[in-house]
Formats: C-alpha cells, sequence, structure tokens
C-alpha cells in the first residue's frame, strides 16, 4: 500500500498561497511534530484507519458481517453538541443576535490562541481541504480544516468531498473557509467553539464530537454559511433533501427543517409502506441544504454534505431499512454498544448488548448501552436509495418546504401556510421538545425557528427578514408547511405511527402543489379533511387521526402570544412583515 504524502514542512506543491501562509502561521502557534496534508486518496484513509486501530481508537468491528466497520468511543464528557460554549464572534453584538454567544472577536482571538499555543506539540497536525457541494457547482464553497485529530480527518473524508479537488477549487476560488481544531486536552472547562462570520472562519478546542469537530458542517455549513449566504442572495439551512416520485413517474424535490435527532435522516430515506405501491424516495441529504433563487423563479437546492453522520438509537429494519442496510458496510460508528460477536448495538435494535458504549460489560444498572445520542458516519454513497441529483452542479428545483419540531401536544400533523410570507411565520414559530443532541435537559420545549437556533450565524431578526427577501425574488415559490410526527395522546402514546407512513402527508404535501388536493381553510393555514389523505392500508382509529388534525384555539393563542413575546427581543430588527402575519392569524381566530 502507498504511504500518505507527509509533508513536514507543508509545502504541497499544489497547495494555493494563502492557504500555505495559514498553515505556516498555525504550525508556529500550534508546534506539531509532523503535518499531513490530506489528499482524500483511498490509500491514506487506509494509512489513517490503521493508526487510529494500532492505537487503540478505533476498534474493528466484526469483519464477516460489518465489513470495514469501526468503533469510535469518545470521551464521555464530549458527547453533544456544547450550545453555552458556541459563540458568534462579530464586530457588533447586535449582529450576533440574541438568538446567539456573543464574544468580541479581539476577545476571542485572545482566549482561543492562548488554548492553540503549543497545543498539538507531540502530534500530527491534518491539513484537510475540503468543498462544501458538488465540486463544479457554482453553489459549492471551500474550507480548509486543520486539525490534530485524525478520526476527524477519516471522518471528513465520509462527511465531505474531500482532498485534492477540493484543494484545486480553493486555487481556482481564492476564498476558503479556514477551520482551526484541536481536541486539546477534551477539558470540558477549556472548551469553545468559535464562529468569526466576517473572517469566515472557525475555531474550535477541546472537543473530539461531530458538530464541534467537524467543521465542514454545522460550524461552516451553516454558521459561516447562512453569513455568507445573507451577504450573496441565498439561504444555508438545517434541511434534509429528497425526491419523491410517484406511480405516474412524477418527481418532485421537497427539503424539510427539523432540530437534531427529530427523524431528517429517517424521512430522508423513506420506505413506502406495501399499501402505496410505486412510490419512491430517493435521498439528496439529511441535514443540510443551501437555498438559491434560480433564473427560473424556483428556489433550487443543493446538499453541501456528501455523508451521514446519523442518530443510530432507533435505527433498525423496521424503522428505516435503508439505513439500516448502508451501516453494513464501510461506517464508523461513535458511542454505539457492541455484542458479544462484535456487531455494533443499540437500542432499537434486536439481539442483546455485551458492552456498553464506554467499554464497560453491559449492566442495565447504567443506563442504555449505547449512547442515545451514539451516531453513524457514513459516506452518502453506501445510501441503497441514494438519488444521482445529488451530485448536479446546479442542484434541484424545490416543490415543498417543511418545517417541523417534536411536540407532543398543540401542532397538528400537518398544515401548509397561505404564502411564502405567512410560511416565514409558520417557520420562525418552529418549537421542539430538547434530544440528546446537545448537551443538557432531553425533552424541554423550547423555541426552534426554521430549526436553526443553533445554528444561525447572525441575528434572527435579520433572518427572517432574508426569508422575507428570497421569497420576494421567486415568481415560482415552493409551498411551505408545517408538520408534527410526534404528537402524543394523554397516557404519553404516538397519535401517527410516523416512518414510512410520512409518505401519506407528503402525498398530500405534492398533491396540493399539482392543485389535485383539497384542504380545509383554518386559522393557521390549510389543514387536510379525513378524505384528503390517503389512508388506505393504515389501521388509525378516527379518533386519534381527529385529535391529529384538531386546531385547539385557545392553546394556540397562547402559542401565538408566547411567539409574540419571544419576537419582542428582537426589538427593530424584527420585520415589521412578522408581526403582521402574526396578528394576522390572531384575528383569524377571531
Ligand atoms: O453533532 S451534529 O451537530 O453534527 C448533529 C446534530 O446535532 O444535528
Ligand atoms: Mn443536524
Amino acid at each position: 500500500m502507498a504511504k500518505p504524502a507527509v509533508h513536514p514542512a507543508a509545502s504541497s506543491p499544489d497547495m494555493p498561497e494563502a492557504v500555505a501562509r495559514w498553515v505556516q502561521e498555525v504550525r508556529a502557534l500550534t508546534e506539531p511534530k509532523a503535518v499531513h496534508v490530506c489528499t482524500g486518496s483511498d490509500a491514506e484513509a487506509a494509512e489513517l484507519t490503521e493508526q487510529l486501530v494500532r492505537a487503540g481508537e478505533l476498534l474493528p468491528l466484526n469483519a464477516e458481517r460489518y465489513p470495514r466497520c469501526y468503533l469510535y468511543r469518545s470521551n464521555p464528557n464530549d458527547v453533544a453538541r456544547v450550545e453555552h460554549l458556541t459563540f458568534v464572534c462579530t464586530k457588533s453584538e447586535a449582529d450576533a443576535g440574541p438568538n446567539n454567544h456573543w464574544m468580541a472577536p479581539d476577545a476571542a482571538h485572545r482566549k482561543m490562541d492562548e488554548l492553540f499555543r503549543g497545543a498539538m506539540r507531540g502530534r500530527t497536525m491534518y491539513v484537510v481541504p475540503y468543498c462544501m457541494g458538488p465540486i463544479d457547482s457554482p453553489y459549492a464553497r471551500c474550507g480548509v480544516e486543520i486539525t490534530d485529530s485524525p478520526y476527524v480527518a477519516l471522518s471528513m473524508r465520509l462527511m465531505t468531498r474531500m482532498g485534492d479537488a477540493a484543494l484545486a477549487r480553493i486555487g481556482r476560488d481564492g476564498v476558503f473557509v479556514r477551520g482551526l481544531h484541536s481536541i486539546g486536552e477534551l477539558d470540558p472547562e477549556r472548551r469553545f467553539i468559535m464562529h468569526f462570520p466576517e473572517e469566515l472562519s472557525i475555531k474550535s478546542f477541546g472537543s473530539g464530537y461531530g458538530g464541534n469537530a467537524l467543521l465542514g458542517k454545522k460550524c461552516h455549513a451553516l454558521r459561516i454559511a447562512s453569513w455568507q449566504a445573507r451577504t450573496e442572495g441565498w439561504l444555508a439551512e438545517h434541511m434534509l433533501l429528497l425526491a419523491l416520485e410517484s406511480p405516474a413517474g412524477e418527481t418532485h424535490y421537497v427539503a424539510a427543517a427539523f432540530p437534531s435527532a427529530c427523524g431528517k435522516t429517517n424521512l430522508a430515506m423513506l420506505v413506502p409502506p406495501a399499501s402505496m405501491p410505486g412510490w419512491k424516495v430517493r435521498t439528496l441529504g439529511d441535514d443540510i441544504a443551501w437555498l438559491h433563487p434560480g433564473p427560473d423563479g424556483r428556489l433550487w437546492a443543493i446538499n453541501p454534505e456528501a455523508g451521514y453522520f446519523g442518530v443510530a438509537p432507533g435505527t433498525n429494519a423496521k424503522s428505516n431499512r435503508n439505513a439500516y442496510d448502508m451501516v453494513r458496510h464501510d461506517t464508523i460508528f461513535t458511542n454505539v454498544a457492541l455484542t458479544a460477536e462484535g456487531d455494533p448495538w443499540w437500542e432499537g435494535l434486536e439481539g442483546t448488548p455485551a458492552i456498553d458504549w464506554q467499554g464497560r460489560p453491559y449492566d442495565p444498572k447504567n443506563g442504555p448501552a449505547a449512547h442515545p445520542n451514539s451516531r453513524f458516519t457514513v459516506s452518502a454513497r453506501n445510501n441503497p436509495c441514494y438519488a444521482a441529483e445529488s451530485d448536479a452542479a446546479a442542484g434541484v428545483p424545490l416543490s415543498a418546504i417543511i418545517f417541523g419540531g417534536r411536540r407532543r401536544a398543540l401542532a397538528p400533523l400537518v398544515f401548509e401556510a397561505r404564502d411564502w410570507r405567512h410560511g416565514v411565520l409558520v417557520g420562525a414559530g418552529v418549537a421542539s421538545e430538547t434530544t440528546a443532541a446537545i448537551t443538557g435537559k432531553v425533552g424541554v420545549l423550547r423555541r426552534d425557528p426554521m430549526a436553526m437556533k443553533p445554528f444561525a450565524g447572525y441575528n434572527f431578526g435579520d433572518y427572517w427578514q432574508h426569508w422575507l427577501a428570497i421569497g420576494e425574488r421567486l415568481t415560482r415559490p415552493p409551498k411551505l408547511f408545517h408538520v408534527n410526527w410526534f404528537r402524543q395522546d394523554a397516557g404519553g402514546r404516538f397519535l401517527w405511527p410516523g416512518f414510512g407512513e410520512n409518505l401519506r402527508v407528503l402525498k398530500w404535501m405534492i398533491e396540493r402543489v399539482a392543485g389535485r388536493a383539497g384542504a380545509l381553510d383554518t386559522p393557521i393555514g390549510a389543514m387536510p379533511a379525513r378524505e384528503d389523505l390517503d389512508l388506505d392500508g393504515l389501521e388509525l382509529p378516527p379518533a386519534s387521526l381527529a385529535e391529529l388534525l384538531a386546531v385547539d384555539a385557545p392553546a394556540w393563542r397562547s402559542d401565538l402570544a408566547h411567539l409574540a413575546g419571544e419576537f419582542d427581543q428582537y426589538g427593530a430588527r424584527l420585520p415589521p412583515v412578522m408581526r403582521r402575519e402574526l396578528d394576522e392569524v390572531l384575528k383569524r381566530f377571531g
């Protein structure tokens, strides 16, 4: 096997000048023992893997049943995103907005540079060039992550278009996002994720976990990109992207924004129920979409990522057959449990765990065997329903955008916004119960506008204004919807079966787009009557459906009053349209 290119002097012949200069600066600051510029080759990945296995950081799984699959155990204090340690550092605090933690750029740089000083001593520094989006797409944007974690370098290869082609594009673009990362000592007291949107740069220290460490993902493709998108006239959103093909062969592209661990991956990979033959779902993305008004007045979308960092627990042959098959080879698992045979295991799978996520013999007294936020990292190419359009330079035109959250009460199964402006209000009103994807309490209802609360790189007031401005440019905008798969009855049981059955709701949406499906007008928007939904082959008690499609006026009035209170904190940055739209809904309630 060929040895990877190790450049002790970090002077790859093809390296653009600006990258080389920055690498030297970082090298002087962090003092690594070696510098490795990643090429993205198979040989390099094999070498990195081998090295991690030798160091005991990657554990090979049962090679017969899970070929080329590995387990990575992160530090138990480092298993989720840390919002309280994540900052947006703009010159003006008001630009970061009340939705972000803010620090002045100078102070943040000083703090971070102190942490980074000498931090890579005795370690190899990996220079990871990557491209977010198809390599030849005008909508793609590049970055370079410098990290001392080979696990991060390997994961970035699965999650992005990483290596030589990205470096070449950076040379052509002349612009790239600088992401500096060190795992430091994994000390939660010395852990910060800082964003400098005005400088297109990121500094992340002290965590090796996904969203904190794979800087192409949330840090670049959402926080920095949302800022870039505002200045350039597009949108960077926390959305899955799917293609839905009807039995008649009509294809619609749909994007959907849900908070972390609320089923984006499952919806993006939906397997139609047996009672709906001929329908097909193909996946373009499961987490992030970049949206652009096209010359035809439609909104076009690309997925900037090339892989999935999905939640493992609950994934099984019944809930998501495609994902279940997808992670059977060439996958890195993080913080899952193991069976006695060396298979990965998590809650929701058959079989029994032998070793828990911390490497201890499994004992139910210690809690779940797999960490509730345990993950799989896998190339999108592994997905049996991968959409070839994922590589289209222009992206795909959207028919619909869906907002949603995890709400045991209030929000019905589905409703449709009256128009784009009303849809922006609906997006701003998204609320969801917190999940294990972030450090903190699980199950607490919080407002999560457009599922972007943790990810908008600037003031939400300006962000909504930008959404409204994008709408003005669309002569054929997608329809905007809101869904809630998570309604519960008084006994805490889910009212809707979810998973593949969600296709019934998607079908209603695209028939609305095509002008074929009926709806009832309600104060919150258009909703399907019972007969507007295809429920053939689904056993759903009529009382459940009635509850799923009910609009509880007093509860909505109080939710809207709460939203109005939230709007207050944005002061003069709140677009007046938002308040007018909110008042309009209240008026409809009479
Ligand atoms: O940890 S990530 O931010 O990458 C995943 C998520 O929370 O959505
Ligand atoms: Mn996400």
